[in-house]
């Protein structure tokens, strides 16, 4: 018989001991926004939601109309769930709160509602990844920045959803990293992976090389390295300017990706809180690392909901050899 998300969550709550029934409740909320959204992406080109929107968001960037329903999606289910106290989105300048007490809103969702968003318009891959945090019990204030600000190694959840030729969805609780792919006859997601593993080595590197001019030096070489086949492979390359995209051809096939820092974003480009430390935490939970090329991306202390950090995450040998590299 088959094993939906709902009935994997449920199980594996109960080997969580502290978890209740409202934490699958919680993340059904995840699963009816990105069906929702999935809905959307498959007639997107039937209807009018292709296109900018005519906003920027609070990155400076135009939202795409699909940007807008998929936020409006997440926020919508998940703030009628009694167990949120607070949602983060990658769309929204400052966390949407809600009014609950800390024995009822126990929880964060950080969230980006729809990522790859430029390829949205060209029918390439896109996804929505989300974290959970566990509210701090102290934090009775209103605007909830101790507890959302948490670093990355609290986190009670993570996953992604990438709307691809099927819809996957790939989650953890730190028990493990389980895939699931979206049977549209039924409208649910089915188990299809379970305890998923990244091979130790893999056979892709995947980074915006248009970018390595400007790149510190110690990422050409190690790009280099992948190159001259330093590692004992050919590496091929592939990179698909969906974050979740590449991390999942990452997950599945072993290798590295990188977004190291340049030029224009000293800082690197991607959001910590909302990109790196949830696929950080399912890499780690996969048997793979995730470093901002000076520290362990889960021991990062976030001092804003935006931060951006250099990111590079991937199989145990790609990323041995990139510290090695760095500590010489
Ligand atoms: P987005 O969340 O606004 O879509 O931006 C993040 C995206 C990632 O999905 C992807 O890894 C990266 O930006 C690609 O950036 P670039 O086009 O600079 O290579
Ligand atoms: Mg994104």
């Amino acid at each position: 018989m088959i094993t939906t998300v709902q009935q994997h969550i449920l199980q594996q709550q109960q080997e969580i001991s502290e978890a209740t029934g409202r934490f699958s409740w919680l993340l059904s909320g995840i699963t009816l926004a990105t069906k929702m959204v999935e809905a959307k992406i498959r007639t997107a080109g039937l209807t009018d939601v292709l296109g900018v929107m005519g906003q920027t968001n609070v990155q400076g960037e135009q939202q795409q109309k699909l940007d807008v329903y998929a936020n409006q999606a997440l926020l919508h289910c998940l703030g009628l769930r009694d167990s949120v106290a607070a949602l983060v989105s990658e769309e929204d300048e400052e966390p949407v709160t809600f009014n609950r007490s800390v024995e009822t809103g126990k929880y964060i969702i950080v969230f980006d509602p729809l990522d790859g968003s430029s390829n949205i318009d060209v029918n390439v891959n896109v996804g929505t990844i989300f974290s959970v945090l566990r509210r701090l019990p102290s934090d009775h204030s209103s605007d909830l920045q101790a507890s959302i600000l948490q670093p990355g190694y609290t986190q009670v959840a993570a996953g992604y959803v990438v709307y691809g030729p099927s819809t996957v969805l790939v989650y953890t609780t730190g028990h493990g990293v389980h895939g699931f792919t979206l049977d549209p006859t039924i409208g649910a997601f089915v188990l299809t992976s379970e305890n998923m593993k990244m091979p130790e080595q893999g056979g892709y590197y995947s980074v915006n090389e248009a970018n390595a001019a400007t790149w510190p030096d110690e990422y050409r070489e190690y790009v280099g390295k992948l190159r001259s086949g330093a590692l004992g492979r050919q590496y091929s390359s592939r990179y698909i300017g969906s974050l979740v995209a590449d991390f999942h051809r990452t997950l599945l096939k072993g290798g590295v990706f990188l977004y190291p820092p340049t030029k224009d974003q000293p800082g690197g480009k991607l959001r910590l809180l909302y990109e790196a430390n949830p696929l950080a935490f399912i890499a780690e939970q996969a048997g793979g690392m995730a470093s901002s090329g000076q520290t362990r991306i889960l021991d990062i202390k976030p001092e804003g909901i935006h931060q951006r950090t250099p990111f590079i995450v991937g199989s145990k040998r790609e990323m041995q050899a990139l510290l090695d590299g760095r500590a010489k």
